[in-house]
């Protein structure tokens, strides 16, 4: 579909004023309780029928009033009966529904319908491929029916649905199934009931025809139970992976921190319509189909670990979110930094521990440090909102796990373990604060964690500059914080920020131990002993506090530090570090041509000892291969040409493709000997390839094409074959015809490996790459409609600085088109896009000048949801 040509279909409520702000300080506890809920659904893909009955009762903790307020989003009340009597004494107010009553206890009946077919927001309940489904997380329970939507109304409920038996063989709800049955017109039936109490965003119902990959877990305690992972028939060999994975969380946080499954039913289930990657449903998660389905032939080695992880993620959830809840949305990082923590040490038990943490830390600095250092900044307890789905944000994921993390450095594993049990044990059944988590951990782990409670009041990422001075025998440290002014808030105070730390002696090259410091001052000195000559400091180790540090040092320390570090994080920051130097220096118009040329080889000195560093294995080597995202570069300058950078970047490849030619050809030999295997070593030899690769590309297109193409051709596994096409595409030539036209042809109704096809073209640093883009939304295959198509395409090129940056504007232009067009039909999603035209303010005047103009249009639009107006609206603010 051509995106210019896609008419809008308006679904979502247009909101001409500011829409209200939602304050965390205004909290009030609910004034009526609804300890049981039946629902009774008519189920039809464009008309289902919903008869919801509530037990109600009132709240002592409440201020009695005698107005019981249901919360509803596009639906209208068809009957309302209290205690059976239909009544009319009931009132909308905007879209909730108010009914008067007069006792302490009554039954509310409520029917409503909706179309699962019209609605495209993904919310509430929905038709994808066919089958219906759920998505209740944050608002979509009062798009399905009237009731108290928030997190800290927890309900017993059970579920009875009917359906037409050929169209939905598959009726599945949350906990278990209590009777099934069939009617004669054709239509079935099926009850469902879950024992454990639980807020309406963990509500969820799917029907369709559906197949399941079953297997069985025995919990510690002995209890059965029976897992599956629901798809499309014909996809169900695709889902051994996830189940893997499944198990595997499961005996995992039974031994890492003590949590049990607690039911006997454990579903999952996979649609390719989604706008987030997985819902924690209490025993019936809903997963984005890029999160449960994989094969060698179809999935890369990042797309096996991404299943993990969120597989992961969702499980870990039935503890951390589920069994204990939020009391309201500004807590969400309660549940989602802990998860996340949780599912960072699942991945790293699981395989490679130093690697996952580059990887963590990567995605934290290319997603999190840009919205801490923009207007869209917030703390991971955010003070305010417009609307909740804006605040599923990095920062209250990544940096939330993140300041966990930090607690559980200060208190060691056992004593953070302590805390946790603590928290689990005290709020089990609650709608907890993040108050009560920290609290918890300071009981359980005897840390005070007064000061430590800023990282949830306080936004923007901590600048820690850092000196080292030696004299006599004493080598002294000295560092002061800084934590940068955000919207909202100017002043800020010091936090407490656990640094591991090593000293190395240059002589012998070795330390005499690692030590955990905790700055917790604006500026602290630090002595240290024994030191001959000015040692070698090694900072932030393990990336033990999630602030930037500011040390600018000779080239021939990160040398050392990068051949040596006994640390693997800190010698890949050591690595980066000589790079970010070098680029930030060049880009800045710094360096005479002497000096580029010494930068430049310091940093191929360092990358021939990765190269040739026979103790590293080869995963680790592929990710010290890998240089600064541009992004990244982008953040260390106030204002930044990102264009510029991607250039010295480019041509810092092209450089080092040249220098170490041999090397990286030699390399590349011997990891494509290693044949295809699911393996560290195998995994490490593809992501080496991939890394050796690019470069020989840069240094040589010619040798890059040729070995590319041949990589293509032989590829046995999608690692080797998209990182041969992601080469490709950086090239002109026949090759990059011709894998393009294969590679499409080859997976033709594969909808994930489509989503590559889009994705690889629209990320790549072809010269064409606006005109590419603009034809593949015309594309047959191209559809707004599919959330995973949307971001293959345009969200690729928001995140690529060549496409995104052109200086014609046109890339910006496509965006602002995109916001526009995808607002009316999935407000969720678009509002994702805004944050990468906000950073306006970050980057150099002429190109600041068109994003903020595409802004402004999409402003003047008029019609725009509360996502995308508040997203707008604080970037141009
Ligand atoms: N709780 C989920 C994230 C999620 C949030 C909102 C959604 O609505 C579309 C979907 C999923 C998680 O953390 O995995
Ligand atoms: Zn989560």
């Amino acid at each position: 579909m051509d995106i210019a040509s896609n008419a809008a279909h308006p679904e979502a409520a247009p909101a001409i004023t500011a829409p209200p702000v939602i304050h965390r300080e205004d909290y009030r506890p609910p004034e009526w309780l609804v300890p049981q809920i039946a629902l009774d659904f008519r189920l039809g893909i464009d008309a289902t029928h919903v008869t919801a009955k509530l037990s109600v009762t009132r709240n002592p903790a409440g201020e009695g009033g005698s107005t019981l307020r249901l919360n509803g989003d596009q639906i209208a009340p068809l009957a309302v009966r209290v205690d059976g009597e239909a009544v009319n004494d009931w009132r909308l107010d905007g879209s909730d529904l108010l009914v008067a009553l007069s006792g302490e206890a009554h039954e509310v009946e409520v029917e409503t319908a909706m179309n699962p077919a019209g609605n495209s927001q993904l919310m509430g309940l929905y038709a994808s491929n066919g089958m219906l489904c759920t998505q209740c997380e944050a608002e979509g329970f009062r798009r399905i029916t009237f009731f108290p939507d928030r997190p800290d109304v927890l309900s017993t409920y059970s579920v009875r649905m009917a359906g037409d038996k050929a169209q939905f063989p598959i009726l599945l709800s949350n906990g278990n199934c209590t009777a099934t049955g069939e009617n004669a017109d054709g239509t079935h039936w099926a009850q469902w009931h879950d024992p454990w109490p639980k807020p309406s965003y963990l509500f969820a119902l799917v029907a369709g025809d559906l197949v399941a990959n079953h297997a069985q877990f025995i919990t510690q305690s002995g209890r059965k139970v029976d897992l599956n992972i629901w798809v499309r028939a014909g996809d169900e060999q695709r889902t051994q992976h996830a189940m893997d994975s499944l198990i595997a969380s499961m005996k995992w946080d039974e031994q890492a921190f003590g949590r049990e499954y607690d039911l006997d039913l454990f579903n999952v289930v996979a649609v390719s319509d989604f706008n987030m990657g997985a819902m924690e449903n209490k025993g019936l998660n809903v997963f984005n189909t890029r999160y449960v389905l994989a094969e060698p032939e179809t999935a890369t080695d990042a797309d096996y670990d991404g299943i993990e992880s969120v597989i992961g993620h969702e499980y870990f959830h039935n503890w951390s979110g589920n069994r204990v809840t939020c009391r309201d949305w500004f807590q969400l990082s309660l549940k989602e930094g802990f998860t996340v923590l949780r599912d960072q040490l699942f991945s790293a038990d699981m395989g490679s521990e130093p690697v996952k943490r580059i990887e963590d830390v990567r995605t934290l600095r290319g997603g999190q440090f840009p919205e801490d250092s923009g207007p869209l900044a917030h703390p991971i307890r955010p003070d305010s909102y417009q609307e909740i789905s804006n605040f599923y944000t990095a920062t209250v994921y990544n940096k939330g796990a993140e300041v966990i993390r930090m607690m559980r450095t200060m208190a060691g594993t056992e004593r953070f373990r302590q805390g946790t049990d603590l928290y689990f044990d005290r709020h089990d059944g609650e709608a907890a604060t993040c108050e009560d988590f920290v609290k918890a951990i300071e009981q359980g782990t005897g840390l005070d964690l007064t000061q430590f409670r800023l990282w949830y009041s306080q936004a923007g990422t901590p600048q820690v500059s850092v000196s080292l001075t030696h004299e006599g025998d004493v080598a002294t440290l000295t560092l002061a914080q800084t934590v940068p002014a955000t919207p909202d808030q100017a002043d800020k105070q010091p936090m407490p920020i656990p640094l591991r730390i090593a000293l190395y002696d240059r002589d012998t090259g070795c330390h005499a131990g690692e030590r955990l410091i905790v700055l917790d001052k604006a500026k602290e000195s630090f002595a240290f002993g024994g030191f001959a000559r000015l040692p070698v400091l090694s900072i932030n180790r393990g990336f033990s506090a999630p602030v930037a540090i500011e040390f600018e040092r000779d080239a021939e320390d990160l040398v050392f530090l990068a051949a040596r570090d006994d640390d693997p994080f800190a010698r890949y920051e050591a690595m980066q570090s000589l790079v970010v130097q070098h680029l930030v220096a060049a880009v800045g118009g710094g360096l005479a041509d002497a000096e580029r040329a010494a930068g430049r080889a310091a940093i191929g000195k360092a990358f021939a000892a990765i190269i040739a560093d026979e103790a590293l294995d080869d995963l680790m080597r592929g990710e010290l291969m890998m240089l600064p995202t541009v992004a990244y570069l982008a953040e260390q300058v106030l204002v930044a040409d990102p264009y510029a950078i991607h250039e010295e970047r480019e041509a810092l490849k092209h450089w080092l493709g040249g220098e170490l030619a041999s090397e990286l050809t030699a390399l590349h030999d011997r990891v494509s000997a290693v044949p295809y295997g699911r393996d560290a070593a195998a995994r490490g030899a593809r992501k080496a390839k991939a890394q050796a690769l690019i470069l020989i590309a840069s240094g040589d297109a010619a040798e890059g094409a040729a070995r590319a193409i041949a990589q293509y051709r032989a590829a046995d596994n999608m690692t080797d074959r998209q990182s041969a096409l992601t080469v490709l595409c950086n090239l002109e030539g026949p090759e990059r015809d011709e894998a393009l036209a294969d590679f499409h042809q080859r997976y033709q109704g594969n909808a994930l490996v489509i989503d590559k096809w889009f994705q690889l073209q629209a990320s790549c640093f072809h010269p064409q790459v606006l005109n590419h883009v603009k034809a593949l939304a015309g594309h047959p295959d191209f559809t707004l409609s599919n959330p995973n198509r949307v971001r293959a395409l345009f969200m690729s090129l928001a995140l690529n600085p060549k496409g995104f940056h052109d200086v014609s504007g046109e890339g910006y232009r496509l965006i602002g088109d995109l916001i526009r067009r995808l607002d009316p039909l999935n407000p969720q999603t678009t509002a994702r896009f805004v944050p990468h035209l906000g950073r306006w303010r970050r980057i150099e005047p002429v190109r600041a000048a068109m994003m903020r103009a595409e802004l402004e249009a999409i402003m003047a639009q008029g019609e725009l949801s509360r996502d995308v107006r508040e997203q707008v609206g604080k970037s141009l603010g």
